[in-house]
C-alpha cells in the first residue's frame, strides 16, 4: 500500500494489504459477473428495479450510494452500458434548478458535462428530472416516471 507513514504499525500494513487483495478481488467477481462497473473511482449498479426519481433517490441512499451522476463521457458511457443492457430509460442525478431550464446536481452546483438530446431541455412544464435515453442522450422529464435504478458509489 502506498502512501502509508513508515510509523504505521507493520501489521496493520500488513491487514490493510491483505484487505485490498481481498476487496480487488470482490471486485473482480462482481465485474465479471455484470454486477457492478467501475468507471473512474466510481462503482456503478443497479437492481434491476423501475421506480420514480424520489425513489430512485432513496434506493441509492438506503444501500449507502447516490443516484447516477455522469461528470464525464466515459461515466456517462458506463450508465449508458446498464441502460442498454436492461432496455430501459434511467434517472440521473441532475435536477431543475430554481432558474427555469437551468439544471444542476443534487448539491446545487452547475453541470461540467451534459449530453442533452438535440433540442433538449425543453421544460414542456414540470420537466424537472433528467432521464437517460437508449443511446446516452438526456431528456427532461417529468419525475413521476418509472425509471430503471442506477446507483454509484
Ligand atoms: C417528447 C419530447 C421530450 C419530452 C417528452 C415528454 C413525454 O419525447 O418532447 O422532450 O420530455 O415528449 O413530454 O411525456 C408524455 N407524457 O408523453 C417523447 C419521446 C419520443
Ligand atoms: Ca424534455
Amino acid at each position: 500500500l502506498q502512501g502509508l507513514p513508515a510509523s504505521v504499525d507493520p501489521e496493520v500494513q500488513e491487514s490493510l494489504h491483505v484487505l485490498t487483495h481481498r476487496i480487488s478481488r470482490l471486485e473482480g467477481v462482481l465485474t465479471l459477473e455484470g454486477k457492478i462497473t467501475e468507471v473512474g473511482g466510481k462503482i456503478l449498479t443497479t437492481n434491476g428495479k423501475e421506480v420514480n426519481f424520489e425513489s430512485t433517490l432513496k434506493a441509492c441512499e438506503h444501500a449507502g450510494g447516490s443516484i447516477a451522476t455522469p461528470k464525464n463521457q466515459e461515466e456517462n458511457d458506463a450508465i449508458l452500458d446498464i441502460v442498454k443492457q436492461f432496455n430501459r430509460y434511467a434517472y440521473l442525478g441532475i435536477r431543475e434548478s430554481d432558474v427555469p431550464g437551468e439544471f444542476q446536481y443534487l448539491d446545487g452546483k452547475p453541470l461540467i458535462y451534459n449530453n442533452w438530446y438535440t433540442s433538449e431541455p425543453n421544460g414542456k412544464g414540470g420537466e424537472n428530472c433528467v432521464e437517460m435515453y437508449i443511446d446516452g442522450s438526456w431528456n427532461d422529464r417529468k419525475c413521476d416516471q418509472y425509471r430503471l435504478t442506477i446507483c454509484e458509489f
